[in-house]
């Protein structure tokens, strides 16, 4: 650990986190980061964390066979809300095996076909809506409009559910007892007991008591319905385990819903924003992207599944946000023995680092000299290609990658396809991106101004 360099601790008890901003850990790590180099430690009110944001070290940690996820720190405190579910669950755990084979053929592309006519219909809803505002002469709220799609789509698809997201001026009960725990969590990492914070404790169980009320809603619904179409719902309540025969419990699949409806939007919410803000800053990104839409799609009103594949060049301006503002910022990693990390670094059994991911996707000897810059071109097939692997983890690595990596792509990829074949993006020109840290990131207080474009669709 010695040879790990750290910033100077100015007070010892306290670490270096009075010098820092408690609600920016991600941004203020990487200005570390650009002092310290690829592995560094930092004190966080007396527990000290590894963070790894260089190349090397990162590939050394995606070894799955002396490495695997680690479930710790923020990921740790969502357990009160969803316990055992896929994204929470320790390797060890049964359970994630369990729902991981009964869940993943929901994934598949033939699942994802059949979602494609569920997302085109979430996706008018977000046109009707911006049609309104432009008629209205109003500048729309980016990221608040597309965490309404997303948590519509991902209800919608997933389990027949409709928050009515559009037609409500505030957010959904759901997403603001979801934005509570998310914050709640966050905060534990940032003070030395849990006993400080009292009152958001209680406002906390609040939060998770509405969101298990909300699922078990949706259940009792189904079950008076006779199941759906065979949605992640009709999944979790009804496939049996294809070798050893098991079912999810009741109370797991309450951690399911609520993990996969948390999981599922705000990742994707934030991917969406950050590629809109992108391609209203740079209209001859824009203009590529929305030559290539027009190619692709003519003007049917209904593209169709493989039409968003066909879609590259709007792919690599949402793979490039993702490069950027990677928005689930970080994952962790823990040695499954006693290893070295990077031929350097001795680490006991159990062990773990943090890889920072935006820090990784911005190394120099990746990326080149300036890494910074905004360029869907890095990547165009021939770049990736001639990539080191392990380079781009925005849906982390291995076993415990995101199981719904193929859903927000092909998401957010038809919706971006939508969108700028239907408007043209007018930036507000004194707006400087800000990024908001919540469990996840977001452009804070993006707004842009349309105009219709003049062709029919
Ligand atoms: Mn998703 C795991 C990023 C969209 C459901 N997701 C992960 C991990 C990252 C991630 C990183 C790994 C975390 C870790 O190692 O601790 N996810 C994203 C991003 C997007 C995203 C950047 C959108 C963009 N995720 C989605 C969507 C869904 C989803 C959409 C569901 C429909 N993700 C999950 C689940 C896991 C996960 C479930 C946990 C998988 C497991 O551990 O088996």
């Amino acid at each position: 650990l010695k040879r790990i360099p750290h910033p100077p601790y100015r007070i010892p008890l306290l670490g270096d986190l009075l010098g820092a901003s408690r609600r920016t850990p991600l941004q203020d790590s990487l200005r570390y980061a650009a002092e310290l180099g690829p592995i560094f430690r930092r004190k966080v009110f007396g527990r000290e964390f590894v963070f790894v944001g260089g190349a090397a070290l990162a590939a050394d940690l995606a070894d799955e066979t002396r490495f695997a996820k680690h479930v710790g720190l923020g990921i740790a405190n969502l357990r009160p809300v969803v316990g055992d579910a896929l994204f929470t669950a320790y390797n060890h755990e049964p359970n994630w095996q369990l729902a991981h084979d009964v869940l993943a053929p929901g994934f598949s592309r033939e699942a994802m076909a059949a979602y494609h006519p569920m997302m085109l219909d979430v996706a008018r809803r977000l046109t009707g809506h911006w049609d309104r505002e432009l008629a209205a002469g109003r500048a729309v709220d980016v990221p608040g409009d597309m965490t309404k799609l997303t948590l519509e789509t991902i209800a919608r698809t997933g389990f027949g559910h409709d928050f009515g997201s559009f037609e409500r001026t505030r957010p959904h009960p759901f997403v603001t007892a979801m934005v509570g725990t998310l914050t709640y969590a966050q905060r534990l990492n940032t003070v030395p007991s849990p006993a400080l914070l009292r009152r958001a404790s209680r406002r906390n169980e609040a939060d998770i008591a509405h969101l298990d009320h909300t699922v078990d809603e949706l259940v009792r619904a189904r079950r008076a319905n006779g199941g759906g179409d065979g949605d992640l719902l009709d999944r979790m309540l009804d496939t049996a385990h294809p070798v050893t025969g098991e079912r999810l419990s009741a109370q797991n699949v309450r951690r399911q819903v609520v993990t996969f409806l948390v999981a599922g939007h705000e990742t994707t919410s934030g991917a969406l924003s950050f590629a809109l803000h992108y391609l209203a800053r740079d209209p001859r990104v824009a203009a590529r992207a929305r030559a290539e839409v027009d190619r692709v799609w003519g003007d049917t009103a209904m593209p169709g599944y493989e039409q968003v594949a066909k879609l590259r060049y709007v792919r690599r301006v949402l793979d490039e946000a993702l490069r950027l503002w990677p928005t689930a910022p970080a994952f962790a990693r823990e040695a499954r023995a006693d290893t070295v990390l990077g031929g350097e670094h001795p680490m006991r059994r159990g062990g773990w680092a943090l890889v920072l991911t935006a820090m990784l996707h911005r190394d120099p000897g990746t990326w080149g000299p300036d890494p910074e810059r905004f360029d869907p071109d890095r990547f165009d097939a021939a770049a990736v290609r001639a990539r080191a692997p392990h380079t781009y983890k925005p849906f982390g690595t291995g076993a415990r990658a995101c199981i719904g990596r193929q859903f927000a792509l092909h998401e957010a990829t038809l919706v971006l396809g939508l969108l700028l074949r239907r408007y043209e993006l007018r930036p507000d020109p004194a707006y400087r991106l800000r990024v908001t840290e919540r469990l996840t990131l977001m452009p804070e207080g993006l707004r842009l101004h349309l105009e219709r474009r003049r062709t029919p669709v």
